[in-house]
Formats: structure tokens, C-alpha cells, sequence
């Protein structure tokens, strides 16, 4: 008896908070986009790229299998043991690599991601399989496309520009590129800016069905699951060698920008052929960063985290991106890396298994504490946590820091439930409004009652969704989870870009 009177209280009071993150989201949720439309401008660097989604169907590989001349390829591919896969090289250099990592993505259901190293298999694949329909991508495009409708004064790094990138953009005035005429530095738009065509990048996702049935050599499989494979083609950009003309014209005009979100690391590679790491990709950008932050000291440096297989590379992030930054946002299967890399093994393991609230509060915690960051931001699927140094955020009249911290987070969310409803962000608020319609995320409302007893709060972070933890400022939502996605593709970028800016 006792506990069913329990358990009725219970529900009562989660209904009850939930009305009132209702009413919270219904208040604030433009707060932090009017922010947002007031900054001077955004850089957005530095990874912007076709992506070419093919849908595979059996007869594209079956004929692929026919005409390249590897009956070693089907071999290899049907008797793979699954751990170690017959043939699933780490880069495709040729037709053959590329049919093996297929092939090994398909028969696993696994999702796979190569970088495609040879200028002959890129236009064999364009021949042999093409893509269905281009949409723009890379982490600096999506940010674009979630922040041009907006209205805020955007500089993305798109190269190479060819008419064919840039057609992808939103085509807006706000949205603009930066070009070298006659020793000057202008700002164009990339359709205005681009003058040849072609496709010299390319991100290629080809996307197979749960039970796609394919025949290799003697033997045939089935897709146990539907995922994808990514395939790579980005040689002008592999070892992020900031184009010359933006590099001098950004330093020449950084006083314009106030904000610079950094991102693209994942494309790097360990090693090249050339015999270059991907320490001399690095550096240079981090050397880059420090000169940019010495030439406008008040320009604000965002650095969104994207999923990296290589610790190396991740440690070398840590070691020299990071103290030239003043936020980083990341989600929580990045979160997890981090903290293994970190040195922090038994609390990866724990996120890793139970993805509890309490560890993913104590790893955001120590990733931006060691690093010295000033603000801090996780999204994960129905809710988002940030901390910020107190006096990060500068709130504006009866507002403090933490509110801002918090409304710009409400702004995100919003945003974010519009676009994975709609599929494109619109800059009519009365519009974006009806994301407010989408409901809030139970597992959001549990992980903050959760937080609310861990950090001590006595119901006031359940209430408020902020509370001062150690030396940070928390913000904490339960966030509008959308049941029947349209698009989820690069919505971690639009999280978090529109999260920093509508912070300050
Ligand atoms: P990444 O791009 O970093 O993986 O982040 C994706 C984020 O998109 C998730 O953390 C989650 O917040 C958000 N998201 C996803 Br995925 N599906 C969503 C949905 N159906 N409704 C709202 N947000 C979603």
C-alpha cells in the first residue's frame, strides 16, 4: 500500500516537472536564437564536402564483381571469419580495396568509414557506381546549413569550391566564402566564388538494407543488419593544409569574426604515403589557431569533437587543439573515448555499460578540468549537459551567466527537434516554434532527477536545469525527442554550433 502511494506521488511529481520544462521551453526557447542573430560573424572551418548517398543494390556489386578482374576479391570476402576479416584494407587504393571493405562492411553489418588514397579508383567508382543524390556535408557544411537560415554572418571554409560544392550550400547573402582577387580578400558567396565544375571531394555513403542478398564467387550472404559504408575522396584535404588565400585573409580580417568553430580532424590519417603523420597536419593548425587568437584576442574558438578511430590522433587533439580552444562540444560515444584516453579506463568501461548520468557528469567534468576549457558540451539522445567557467557567459540584464548557458541549450533543442522533424531549418521563428510541439525526452527527465540528487541540489537543478558543480557553472535539459526522424544527419554539429553561439 505504502509503496503505491509512493509510486502515485512519484508520477504526480514527474508530471509535474515536465509541465514545467514545458513551460520552460515555451519562455525561453528564443532567448538564446536572438542571441545567436546578434553575433558579428562565424568561422566555420574546416571541413565542408560533397556527400554522395548511394543506396546499394545486389546487381551494383554483383556487376562490380564481374568486371573487376579479382576472383581473389570474392574469395577473400566470403571466407573473411568476421574478426579478422579476409580483406578489409585500413585505406582503399585500389577497386579491389574498395570492394573488400564493402563486401566485409556488408557481411558484418557493420558501419565502416575508409579513406579512398587513389586519384584511378575515385573515377572508377564515380563510373562504376556514382551516388543517387548529392547533399552538402562535412562537419563546417552542416553547421552552415543549420545556421545560414538563421541570419548569422557566416565565413565557411569550402575547398576546393567547385560549382558543383557549391550549388549544396543554402543560398543565402549571410553564407560566405573567402577569395584572393587582386591582392584583396573578399567574401563571396560559394556560388558567386566558385569557378569551375567538378566533383574533387567526396564523401560517399552507401547505405544497404537489412537482407540484401549478394553473390560473391561461389558463395553468397545476406546483410545480417542495414548500416552503411563511407568511402572517402578528399585528397586536397586529407592532411588539412589550410588553403594559403584563407589562412592570410582570415588573419587579415579576423577582427570581423567573433566566433571560430574548428572541426574535419577525422579525415587525418596516422601516416601518408608520403611519409608525413598526421603530427604535421596538426600542428600547423594548431600554430594557426594561436596566431588567429593573437590577431583577434576576443574571438571565441569552439572545437566540435567527431568520431576518431585513431587514439593517437585523439591524443594528439587533447595535447595541442584543445589548449588553443575555448569550448569543445562532443557527444557521448566520444565522451567514452576520451575518457579511455585519458588514462580513466574503469570509468570509460562503466559509461561504456550503463551510460549513467553520474559517470558521464564525472568524465565531462574531467575532460574539461585537465584540459583547462572553459566550457564544455555534450549531447547525447534526449538530453544535453555543459559547463561553463563562471563568466563565460555574460547573460544580459536580469539574465546571469547560467542562464544563458541554459536558454542557449533550449534554444538547441528546439532547433534540433524543428530539423529532424522537417529536414531543413527554417528562419521563421513563428516556424521553427512547432519544434516546441515534439515531447520530452522521459530518459531526460530521469537522468536530471538523477544529477539533481548526485550534485546535491535538494530539487533546485530538477527545477531550474542549473547548479553551481565544483568549479563550473552546470546546465542541464531534458531535451524534445522526435519519434519519426526525417533527417539525423549531422544534427551533433547543428547541436552544438548553435548551443556555443547563443551562449555569448
Ligand atoms: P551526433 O551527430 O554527434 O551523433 O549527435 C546526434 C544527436 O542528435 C544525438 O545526441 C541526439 O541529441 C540528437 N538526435 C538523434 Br541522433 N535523433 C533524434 C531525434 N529523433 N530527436 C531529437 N534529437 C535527436
Amino acid at each position: 500500500m505504502g509503496a503505491m502511494v509512493l509510486d502515485r506521488t512519484d508520477r504526480v511529481r514527474g508530471e509535474q516537472v515536465r509541465e514545467q520544462w514545458e513551460a520552460t521551453y515555451r519562455e525561453r526557447w528564443r532567448e538564446g536564437l536572438t542571441r545567436l542573430q546578434g553575433i558579428p560573424g562565424v568561422v566555420l572551418g574546416f571541413h565542408s564536402v560533397i556527400d554522395g548517398l548511394k543506396r546499394v543494390k545486389k546487381a551494383d556489386v554483383e556487376r562490380a564483381l564481374e568486371r573487376v578482374p579479382v576472383y581473389g576479391v570474392a574469395r577473400e570476402a566470403a571466407e573473411g571469419d568476421g574478426a579478422t576479416p579476409a580483406g578489409s584494407p585500413e585505406e582503399i587504393r585500389s577497386p579491389r580495396d574498395f570492394l573488400l571493405c564493402l563486401l566485409d562492411s556488408m557481411q558484418k553489418g557493420k558501419a565502416m568509414q575508409r579513406m579512398i588514397r587513389d586519384a584511378g579508383t575515385f573515377r572508377w567508382l564515380m563510373e562504376e557506381f556514382g551516388y543517387d543524390f548529392p547533399r552538402l556535408g562535412g562537419t563546417s557544411g552542416n553547421m552552415s546549413s543549420a545556421l545560414a537560415p538563421i541570419g548569422v554572418g557566416i565565413l565557411v571554409y569550402a575547398n576546393p569550391l567547385t560549382t558543383d560544392l557549391a550549388e549544396l550550400f543554402v543560398p543565402a547573402e549571410n553564407l560566405r566564402v573567402l577569395v584572393e582577387e587582386n591582392g584583396a580578400y573578399a567574401l563571396k558567396t560559394p556560388r558567386a566564388a566558385a569557378s569551375r565544375t567538378g566533383v574533387e571531394a567526396i564523401h560517399w555513403i552507401f547505405e544497404y538494407p537489412e537482407g540484401l542478398t549478394v553473390r560473391v564467387g561461389e558463395k553468397s550472404f545476406a546483410t545480417p543488419r542495414a548500416n552503411r559504408f563511407i568511402a572517402s575522396w578528399n585528397p586536397v584535404n586529407n592532411q588539412l593544409r589550410i588553403d594559403p588565400a584563407f589562412r592570410r585573409g582570415l588573419l587579415a580580417r579576423a577582427d570581423e569574426f567573433s566566433h571560430f568553430i574548428v572541426s574535419g580532424f577525422h579525415i587525418l590519417s596516422e601516416t601518408y604515403p608520403d611519409g608525413t603523420t598526421y603530427k604535421e597536419c596538426l600542428i600547423p593548425v594548431a600554430e594557426y589557431l594561436a596566431k588567429l587568437r593573437r590577431a583577434n584576442p576576443e574571438m571565441l574558438v569552439h572545437y566540435e569533437f567527431a568520431s576518431i578511430g585513431s587514439a593517437r590522433i585523439r591524443r594528439g587533439i587533447v595535447d595541442w587543439i584543445l589548449p588553443r580552444v575555448d569550448s569543445l562540444g562532443l557527444n557521448e560515444v566520444e565522451l567514452i573515448t576520451v575518457a579511455r584516453d585519458a588514462g580513466e579506463p574503469a570509468l570509460a568501461e562503466r559509461l561504456e555499460k550503463s551510460e549513467s548520468i553520474v559517470d558521464v557528469l564525472e568524465a565531462t567534468y574531467l575532460v574539461a578540468s585537465r584540459s583547462g576549457l572553459r566550457r564544455i558540451q555534450l549531447h547525447n539522445l534526449g538530453y544535453y549537459l555543459c559547463l561553463t567557467s563562471p563568466g563565460y557567459a555574460e547573460g544580459s540584464g536580469a539574465d546571469t551567466g547560467m542562464d544563458a548557458a541554459l536558454s542557449a541549450l533550449l534554444a538547441a533543442a528546439t532547433l534540433a527537434a524543428y530539423r529532424t522533424a522537417q529536414g531543413a531549418v527554417s528562419g521563421d521563428f513563428a516556424e521553427l516554434g512547432s519544434g516546441l510541439a515534439q515531447p520530452l525526452s522521459s530518459r531526460g527527465l530521469a537522468a536530471l532527477r538523477e544529477l539533481d540528487e548526485y550534485v546535491g541540489a535538494q530539487g533546485e537543478l530538477e527545477k531550474t536545469g542549473v547548479f553551481r558543480y565544483r568549479e563550473y557553472d552546470l546546465a542541464f535539459i531534458p531535451t524534445k525527442v522526435v519519434a519519426e526522424p526525417v533527417l539525423t544527419v549531422g544534427l551533433g554539429d547543428l547541436i552544438s554550433a548553435t548551443a556555443f553561439l547563443a551562449t555569448k
